[in-house]
C-alpha cells in the first residue's frame, strides 16, 4: 500500500476502495508517483477541503494552478494530494475525471458550470408528505438529476403524516415517467429498508430536496447515530430556514457513501437542458410535429403540442411546467450574456430558440 507522511487529522477504518475508488481512478492516478496521495473530498469550507484518504482524513488547500483555472474540487471528487512536509500541510493538485457531476450555471461566465457535487451514482429526490409535495418542484429536481448523469429516485418522506401514502406515491408516479417513488418515514423507520437496493457499498448517493423535508433526519437514521443537526421545530416552514448549511459526504453503516445537501434552493435550473429533454420526452416528440421549428407551443398555428392538449392526450399542467422550466433556462443563459437590464425585452424571443436547443439534446 502507499506509504505516506501525511498527517491524518482523523483516523477511520476505511480503505480507498471503500470510498468508491475504482480501477479507472487507479489508472488516472498512475502518472503520480512519490509524494502524491489519492483521496476523496468529503467537505468544503470555503478555501479548506476535508479529504478522506486511506484510513484517515486530512484537511487541504488547493494549488495555485487549480485556483487560477477556477477548478475548485467539489464534494465527491477524487483528488490528488501533495504532501508538503516543509509547511506541514497538504495541497490538492489535481481532480481526477468525474463520472457524473451536479452543476449549476455561473452567471457571468459563459459556458462555465460550477460543480457542486461529483461522482454521484444515485440521487434521492426527497420530498415530504404535506405542504412540500408538489409535482412541479419534483419535475424541476428531476431535470437537475437527469442532467447530472446520476440515476434519480423519488423519496416521499414523512409518510407517517399522510393519510394514504400509497396513493400519494401513485400520483407522483404519473409525472415521473418510470422513476421509482418510495414512501418512507425517516422518523419511524417505516419503509426505509426499501432504499437498500440503492445503497450498496461503495456507491455514492446524494440527497436533494427542499429545506425541512428530512434529508438530515434520513442520514442520521442510515448512519445509526446523529451525525447531522436537524430542525427541532414542529411547524417547519421551508421559507428561508436552512438547518444544513454545508454539503458533506458520510460513510453509512452499510458501506454506501451519502452526501447530505443544504435545501437546494440555491440550485437554479442552470444548464439542465438535457435534463429537461429526459423529463419531458413526450412533449419534445410532439413538438417535432409543429409547423414552425421555433414554435413556443402557445398560440402558433399548426402547433402539435397544443393539439395534443386539446385532444386530451397531454395535460395542460404538464405543458405549463415544461414551459416554466424552459423559460427559466432561457433566462439563466441570457442573464450571463446580456445582463439584466435588457433582459425582459429579450426574454420572450429567446424561448423559441431554447426549445429548439433542448430538442437537439434529445437522445444524446
Ligand atoms: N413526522 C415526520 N417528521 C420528520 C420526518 N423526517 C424528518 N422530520 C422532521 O422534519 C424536520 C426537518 O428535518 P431535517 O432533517 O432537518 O430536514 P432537512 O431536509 O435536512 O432540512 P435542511 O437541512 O434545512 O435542508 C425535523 O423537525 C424532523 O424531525 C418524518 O419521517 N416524519
Ligand atoms: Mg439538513
Ligand atoms: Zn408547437
Amino acid at each position: 500500500m502507499r506509504q505516506s507522511t501525511f498527517r491524518c487529522e482523523e483516523q477511520h477504518p476505511y480503505t480507498l476502495e471503500d470510498l468508491g475508488w475504482t480501477e479507472e481512478h487507479e489508472r488516472a492516478f498512475s502518472k503520480y508517483t512519490g509524494r502524491y496521495l489519492p483521496g476523496r473530498v468529503a467537505c468544503r469550507q470555503k478555501t479548506v477541503w476535508e479529504v478522506l484518504i486511506d484510513s484517515g482524513s486530512v484537511t487541504a488547500g488547493i494549488s495555485g494552478a487549480l485556483r487560477k483555472l477556477g477548478r475548485f474540487p467539489a464534494v465527491g471528487d477524487f483528488v490528488v494530494l501533495l504532501d508538503q512536509p516543509e509547511t506541514g500541510t497538504s495541497r490538492i493538485v489535481d481532480i481526477l475525471p468525474q463520472k457524473t457531476r451536479f452543476a449549476r450555471g455561473t452567471p457571468g461566465r459563459e459556458g462555465a458550470d460550477q460543480v457542486i457535487a461529483a461522482n454521484i451514482d444515485t440521487v434521492l429526490i426527497v420530498t415530504a408528505a404535506g405542504h412540500d409535495l408538489n409535482a412541479r418542484r419534483i419535475e424541476r429536481y428531476l431535470a437537475i438529476a437527469h442532467a447530472s448523469g446520476a440515476r434519480p429516485v423519488i423519496v416521499i418522506n414523512k409518510s407517517d403524516l399522510a393519510d394514504d401514502p400509497v396513493s400519494l406515491a401513485d400520483e407522483l408516479t404519473s409525472v415521473s415517467s418510470g422513476i421509482p417513488v418510495i414512501p418512507i418515514s425517516a422518523v419511524s423507520g417505516e419503509g426505509v429498508d426499501r432504499l437498500d437496493p440503492y445503497l450498496s457499498p461503495g456507491t455514492t448517493i446524494a440527497l436533494i430536496g427542499s429545506s425541512g423535508v428530512g434529508k438530515s433526519t434520513l442520514i442520521n437514521r442510515l448512519m445509526g447515530r446523529p451525525v447531522q443537526d436537524t430542525s427541532h421545530t414542529r411547524d417547519y416552514d421551508d421559507k428561508g430556514r436552512h438547518t444544513t448549511t454545508v454539503r458533506q459526504l458520510f460513510i453509512l453503516a452499510g458501506g454506501a457513501l451519502m452526501i447530505d445537501n443544504p435545501g437546494l434552493r440555491e440550485v437554479g435550473i442552470g444548464t439542465a437542458s438535457a435534463g429537461i429533454a429526459d423529463t419531458f420526452p413526450d412533449i419534445l416528440e410532439l413538438a417535432e410535429g409543429c409547423r414552425f421549428s421555433d414554435c413556443r407551443h402557445e398560440l402558433e398555428p399548426g402547433c402539435a403540442v397544443q393539439a395534443a392538449v386539446a385532444a386530451g392526450t397531454l395535460s395542460a399542467a404538464r405543458l405549463e411546467n415544461f414551459q416554466r422550466l424552459v423559460q427559466e433556462l432561457a433566462f439563466e443563459r441570457d442573464k450571463a450574456e446580456i445582463g439584466l437590464v435588457q433582459l425582459e425585452k429579450k426574454r420572450w424571443k429567446a424561448i423559441g430558440k431554447m426549445q429548439r436547443d433542448i430538442g437537439k439534446t434529445k437522445g444524446r
